[in-house]
């Protein structure tokens, strides 16, 4: 059940999306700053780093179907209850997922259309399309970004191709000049599934994670160092409610392991609900922004929404080129000190929201950087600091106080805190 009933941004107007419209109540929680977001479908612009990016990839994995859904609505179903996930998965959690209303929400990942798609009795495709989620403020993190779901399935009677498939690509793979770390194991942690005969299972992972390490040996395999060392990068085990075995692949980058995708063998039970409970196979779901900052060398998520020519006109179709930073333009931090409300539950997300429904894009992160509980009466407080910094120009001090008192003002109002 999501933990909050009442909405910090509450909408006046009912949703309007591609003609359909959506009555609202209690679930209600999308800002007009994320709805601005919904036109720009930055995966369909020809110049546009993400948009490169997918064709890239989708020339990799030439004889795979390409589909490009054009609503961002799915229903709470497809995105949650259709795939597994239990009533109580914190991503349910209107801190976490933007609602149009109790039935219907932005998706907040491409396996939304998993079932629909399998239904369409499609053995080999990617999807790519715009997700939403309430997240934190850093230079990898963004509300909105872009995923890539990809999958393989086959008819069970048809595996018996899969060794030689495997044969093959592990050939191609050992010319990979990358440092690829894979330690996981299949075990009851992450087990095969009970459907599958486990030497089946056992040639469908090994397809899985050749064929993905095939995409990153074509993608990094170039420009295969980063500040002069190789990239590394690495295979850990993951845990999603419709996957198993289940992994996610993270390469070393600004000082830090950057997580790109999340994969798995597709659970029996998602191929049962689309009616082609005969078939097995493997998905993954990769993050575009993830992979094209590092490909294209951009230091911050927020750059893939500036509409400044000095950015977009550096880009142009099957290139990777490296972005040249036109100036790093000086930050200004604000601490913001508050007392927690004490009839009410906070969330950092919520706090988040209301900064960007301010300050937009011209906010670069948000960090926590004290945490206090007063010994005598038990009251906490927490004190934020508040980065702002544009990607185009030089704030004044003035301007950045404006938006740090409106994000003021707003939080006391809408989150019941208390300045100290
Ligand atoms: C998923 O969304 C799963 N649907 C992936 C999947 C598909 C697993 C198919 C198994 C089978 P996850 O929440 O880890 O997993 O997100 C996938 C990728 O999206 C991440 O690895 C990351 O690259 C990217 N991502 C996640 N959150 C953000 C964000 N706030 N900003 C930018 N990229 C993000
Ligand atoms: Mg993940």
């Amino acid at each position: 059940r999501p933990s909050r009933t009442h909405s910090i941004i509450s909408p006046l107007q009912p949703y309007i999306i591609e003609g359909k419209t959506y009555p609202l109540d209690s679930f209600s929680n999308i800002p007009p700053s994320i709805l601005s977001k919904l036109p720009r479908s930055l995966h369909t612009q020809p110049n546009h780093p993400i948009s490169i990016l997918r064709q890239i990839i989708e020339s990799h994995f030439s004889t795979f179907n390409s589909i490009i859904p054009s609503s961002p609505v799915v229903t709470v179903h497809e995105n949650f209850d259709e795939l597994g996930f239990p009533p109580d998965h914190p991503g349910r959690a209107l801190t976490d997922s933007y609602y149009l209303n109790k039935e219907h929400m932005l998706r907040t990942h491409t396996s939304a259309h998993e079932v629909g798609t399998y239904r369409k009795d499609l053995n080999s495709w990617l999807l790519t399309a715009d997700v939403y989620r309430r997240d934190e403020i850093d230079s990898s993190h963004y509300p909105v970004f872009h995923q890539m779901e990809g999958t393989h399935i086959w008819s069970k009677d048809q595996l018996n191709v899969l060794p030689e498939l495997n044969r093959k690509l592990s050939m191609e793979l050992k010319k990979c000049p990358l440092i690829i770390e894979d330690p996981t194991k299949v075990g009851p942690n992450n087990p095969y599934q009970i459907e599958h005969d486990p030497v089946h299972a056992a040639e469908i992972t090994q397809h899985l994670k050749h064929s993905l390490n095939s995409l990153i040996f074509r993608l990094f395999g170039q420009s295969a160092t980063h500040e002069g060392e190789p990239l590394r990068v690495r295979w850990i085990e993951a845990f999603f409610p419709f996957t198993t075995p289940s992994y996610e692949v993270e390469v070393w980058w600004n000082g830090e392991w950057l997580e790109l995708l999340g994969c798995g063998v597709v659970m029996q039970r998602t191929l049962d609900q689309a009616g082609v409970g005969h078939k097995a196979g493997w998905a993954f779901g990769l993050g575009l922004e993830r992979i094209a900052m590092v490909l294209f060398d951009i230091p911050d998520i927020r750059l893939f929404w500036s509409t400044d020519p000095r950015f977009i006109s550096q880009f142009s179709p099957g290139q990777i080129t490296q972005f040249k930073p036109y100036s790093k333009y000086p930050p200004c931090y604000k601490d913001m000190s508050f007392w927690l409300p004490i009839s009410s539950v906070f969330h950092e997300n919520d706090f988040c929201e209301i900064v960007r429904d301010v300050a937009g894009d011209l906010v670069e992160t948000v960090e926590l950087i004290d945490d206090f509980t007063h010994p005598k009466t038990g009251r906490q407080s927490k004190c934020y600091r508040l980065n702002y910094r544009s990607m185009d120009r030089s704030l004044s001090n003035e301007e950045v106080n404006v938006l740090q008192d409106q994000v003021q003002r707003r939080v006391v109002q809408e989150m019941g805190i208390e300045m100290r």
